[in-house]
């Protein structure tokens, strides 16, 4: 009898009753979400075409505009969720500004952050990318047009969070608080299946991620951590992997046991990752999973932002990993 693994539809059906706002409005937006995924995997995995399809700004052979990427995983997305009224706002990194949608007479609870494409420029040569996305209910009065409010909470008040990973297979990995589950595509028929019922990080981990070629610019807590990592000790078999896409660093990470950081530099003093729309929900999933997340100093989470794209240092993954980090960080 072979295992019959659920679906994301089913998966969503039965842990309708755990989630707090049962109104099914999150549902929708869950399934927003995941449809929205499968167009974007479809151009994804035609990018490798891109030479005869046209890059950005040429026309295709089909004599249309030819879009990147990231601008047209944007589009998708927004369309989705606009033209279903499922959310009163969206802020999106493609988007200076946060969008406000009136319908439903502003009678929807959620606002969505999202980074459509993080880690497009790895597309032109067939590396792993993925949309990230934060899901808050928001905090003006329902009814009244979203503010800038209901998108700078801290990430702590997320309902749920969650990235579609665009790699070997498309998952879509996701959390509404209660435990981290992932859901792999079968593209044949545009079905997710459960694949991996709640993800945890492993009790340890051996793999650090990080651009060791800004090195010479880290804070000196960051240098002490990657020699500690690098040190020839038996407790200490600790390997780098490091691929430059945020989404499948993660993903790798909280399966095998590892730590992903993109620390402040001399150069970029708040590091180079967006608070809202990619630390604060990898960090709701590394905790919801038994990992951790970090600015150095403080719990990612617990950050109150003050600005819609506000960079943060960023160090997320099995909690002694982190913890070691952090002791490093505090020590100087
Ligand atoms: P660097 C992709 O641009 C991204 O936002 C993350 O996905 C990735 O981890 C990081 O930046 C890579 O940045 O400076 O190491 O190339």
């Amino acid at each position: 009898m072979t295992k019959h693994n659920k679906t994301l539809g089913e998966f969503i059906i039965n842990k309708q009753s755990e989630f707090k706002y049962s109104s099914g409005e999150l549902t929708r937006l869950i399934n927003s979400i995941r449809l929205a995924g499968k167009i974007v995997n479809h151009e994804v995995n035609k990018a490798g075409l891109v030479d005869i399809l046209g890059t950005a700004g040429e026309e295709n052979i089909q004599g249309e505009d030819q879009q990147k990427l990231d601008v047209y995983a944007n589009e998708v997305f927004i369309k989705n969720l606009v033209n279903r009224e499922i959310v009163c706002g969206i802020a999106s990194e493609e988007e200076d500004d946060f969008i406000s949608i009136q319908g439903n007479n502003n009678e929807n609870k959620y606002v969505v952050l999202i980074d459509p494409l993080d880690g497009s420029s790895n597309i032109d040569v067939n590396v792993s990318v993925g949309t990230i996305f934060s899901i808050y209910r928001r905090i003006t009065l329902v009814g009244t047009p979203v503010t800038i409010e209901d998108f700078l909470q801290p990430g702590k008040n997320q309902v749920a969070a969650g990235y579609i990973v665009y790699g070997t297979s498309t998952m879509i990995v996701y959390s509404t608080g209660h435990g981290v589950n992932g859901f792999t595509l079968n593209p044949a028929i545009g079905t997710y299946y459960l694949s991996h019922p709640n993800m945890q990080f492993p009790d340890k981990g051996y793999i650090y991620s990080v651009n060791e070629g800004n090195y010479v610019h880290f804070p000196k807590g960051v240098k002490e951590y990657i020699k500690y990592c690098q040190e020839e000790e038996e407790d200490r078999p600790y390997t780098s992997r490091y691929i430059g896409s945020l989404v499948s660093d993660f993903h790798r990470n909280m399966i095998k046991g590892g730590i992903y950081f993109y620390p402040s530099t001399s150069k970029s003093p708040n590091g180079k990752l967006r608070l809202l729309y990619e630390c604060n929900p990898m960090a709701f999933l590394a905790e919801r999973a038994g990992g951790k997340a970090s600015d150095g100093f403080n719990r990612i989470l617990d950050i109150k932002p003050t600005e819609l794209h506000q960079r943060a240092p960023f160090f997320c993954g099995n909690k002694d990993m982190v913890d070691k980090l952090e002791s490093f960080m505090k020590k100087n």
